[in-house]
């Protein structure tokens, strides 16, 4: 000391110990990239080429696969040996007098009220329509990102009841983003492979639309008591859907008149549609909402978040066998009346109904065509009108604390898909070598007490331990179990400031183009029962593809929300700071919504 030699580093006293190091309060904000206002179809979602599926197929017991286009031939064969029945049946004399009993049709018991098309049904007719190509082209393309369907929540492949893609391979990592499929760009909504973010958008802000007008529908039905139109009222309809059953199929078409009321089989059509399905759409739509799955579990016990997948499959199904079987009769009952009814509101022969049908054929045409290229070019609009639409509903449901104790031991699925991109630097694999010794989480930001913390000191806050569902947008779910520290004892540990508002976790991966992973959460949700760091799965220590050595759970949302392989979390006044700011990773590069509860 004071002899002139420079001190060395081991001389000099360290600072005082504290968590606060100059390198527990850097921020990782710097590390993100911003993602692009327009789509590159070629460099989408970190390049993804083109992947076709398979014809559709349906398993039959525990491992053979029908596929669905031999209904085609066999459906064809059906037709024609229940046409030469019918042919044969009407030549019987007992048969005769049964048509002439129940001639297909119940007639108008109030005419008065249900005769003609009003006006009103003539535009809701057109806007359900129109609704109904944005809603399943985008639904076909939600299909896609998950191209199988399960009636258990546990999503294992092989036990999917039905596919539009290859067997699962045997490789251990295989993530469902290399599993989604494309469909033909003006099919599917938005076209491209894996534009789930995007699709759901269109799907979810038509359907506020569609669903409005089927309230003013539902409203105008009953107001005007035209759902006399919709709903049989006797017993009678069912002889008579028979009679018009064996009317059509011997070809010999019973003369209708829709003006006044709907023949039986028609009735029991409508009905279905308008009572049955429309309202089911929306209820198993709902169904696979997370937040509302974690929230009333004694719902979603019976209808799962995969039944209600299924069953909103089987309502498409629906939909697109009676738009086409719909579309016939209308060409081939009498076409001209048939369009004025519905379009111009006469009951004759002219040629306006055409002519206005025509025009709004025009409308659906540009409107088709469109929606896929506008979508490439613009696809922030889409994403900022989506979140003006349906964001309120998904921030409303973020409300739902779920309770604890949701799901036991003998609920874990026996396989969790994987998703996302794994990291795969020499930073991370030399944590990973060294069984993450050397690993710290940085938490900072907007609190008081800033931190920068091993895993031993993790490990020793209070554990939480908890059994839940994990639901990832794409489609597919699973339970595990999940040990680590509840997200409340991090918080009590480093006291966020009254400015902070949202939580961003960053992940030590990067996202499929380049930059770091990150999400970010609001700070209610902190203190939600079921947010935590989970560091086990299953009694286990987190494994690599999982999450290595630490990952988030946030029940409420859906799983690209769930960072993995954390590294840093800061809370922030807003996340419109952060990397493109809107709100994560997926948001940024590929159109997600930040609140994604539904
Ligand atoms: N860092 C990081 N975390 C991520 C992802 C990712 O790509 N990177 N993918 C997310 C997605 S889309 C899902 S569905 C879940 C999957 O979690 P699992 O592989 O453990 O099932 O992780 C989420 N967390
Ligand atoms: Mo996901």
């Amino acid at each position: 000391m004071g002899t002139g030699a420079d001190p060395t580093p081991e001389d000099l006293p360290a600072p005082a110990p504290s968590s606060v190091s100059p390198r527990a309060v850097r921020s990782y904000r710097s590390e993100l990239t911003q993602g692009e206002d327009v789509i590159d179809p070629a460099t989408w979602a970190g390049s993804v080429p083109r992947a076709s599926g398979i014809a559709p197929r349906v398993r039959v017991g525990r491992s053979r696969w029908f596929n669905l286009l031999w209904l085609l031939p066999i459906g064809f064969l059906l037709l024609i040996v229940a046409i030469a029945v019918a042919k044969g049946l009407r030549g019987d004399p007992s048969v005769q007098q049964f048509i002439a009993r129940y001639p297909g049709t119940t007639g108008s018991p109030n005419p008065e009220a249900t005769t003609g098309f009003p006006a009103w049904a003539r535009w809701q007719h057109f806007f359900n329509l129109f609704f109904l190509i944005f809603i399943i082209r985008s639904g076909l393309q939600i299909l896609t990102d998950h191209p199988r369907l399960y009636w258990t929540r546990h999503s294992t492949p092989g036990r999917d009841w039905f596919r539009i893609q290859k067997r699962v391979p045997a490789d251990p990592l295989w993530t469902a983003k290399q599993d989604s499929i494309s469909l033909p760009s003006q099919v599917g909504l938005p076209g491209l492979r894996h534009s789930i973010g995007l699709a759901r958008w269109w799907h979810l802000g038509i359907d506020a639309f569609w669903l409005l007008n089927g309230v003013i529908f539902f409203v105008l039905l009953f107001a005007t008591g035209r759902w006399e139109r919709f709903v049989p009222t006797t017993w009678e309809v069912f002889p008579n859907a028979l009679s018009g059953l064996i009317q059509y199929l011997s070809l010999n078409w019973p003369t209708d008149d829709a003006w006044v009321a709907y023949n039986s089989l028609q009735l029991i059509a409508y009905f279905i549609t308008v009572f049955i399905a429309a309202p089911l759409a929306l209820i198993t739509g709902l169904g696979m909402s997370p937040a509302l799955s974690t929230r009333f579990k004694r719902i979603s016990r019976f209808v799962s978040i995969q039944t209600a997948r299924s069953l909103h499959f089987l309502v498409l199904v629906w939909f697109l066998v009676f738009i086409v079987i719909h579309v016939f009769f209308v060409f081939t009952t009498g076409l001209l009346t048939n369009l004025n009814h519905i379009h111009s509101g006469r009951d004759d022969q002219s040629w306006i109904g055409l002519g206005i049908f025509a025009a709004s054929m025009v409308v659906v045409i540009v409107g088709w065509v469109a929606a896929t290229p506008f979508t490439i070019r613009h696809p922030r609009v889409v994403q900022r009108a989506g979140q003006a639409i349906v964001g309120p509903l998904q921030h409303l449901f973020e409300h739902l604390d779920p309770k604890p104790g949701q799901y036991s031991e003998k609920d874990i699925s026996p396989y969790l898909w994987h998703n996302g991109q794994y990291p795969d630097s020499d930073e991370y694999q030399a944590l990973f070598d060294g069984h993450f010794a050397d690993y710290r989480l940085r938490i900072n930001g907007l609190v008081d007490n800033p931190v920068d913390l091993d895993l031993a000191h993790l490990r020793a806050l209070p554990h939480h331990e908890q059994i839940t569902q994990h639901f990832c947008i794409q489609g597919w779910s699973g339970i595990a179990k999940w040990g680590g520290v509840s997200m409340q004892s991090i918080v009590e540990l480093v006291k966020p400031q009254p400015e902070a508002k949202w939580v961003v976790f960053y992940s030590l991966g990067d996202g499929p183009d380049k930059g770091v992973y990150y999400d970010a959460h609001p700070i209610e949700h902190m203190s939600h029962h079921l947010t935590m760091l989970a560091y086990d799965m299953n009694g286990e220590p987190l494994p690599y593809g999982h999450g290595a050595p630490l990952r988030l759970r946030n029940e409420i949302e859906l799983g690209f929300k769930q960072v993995k392989w954390i590294k840093g979390i800061e809370f922030v006044a807003h996340f419109s700071e952060i990397g493109g700011g809107y709100g994560g990773y997926n948001q940024d590069h590929e159109f997600f919504g930040y609140r994604q509860s539904i």
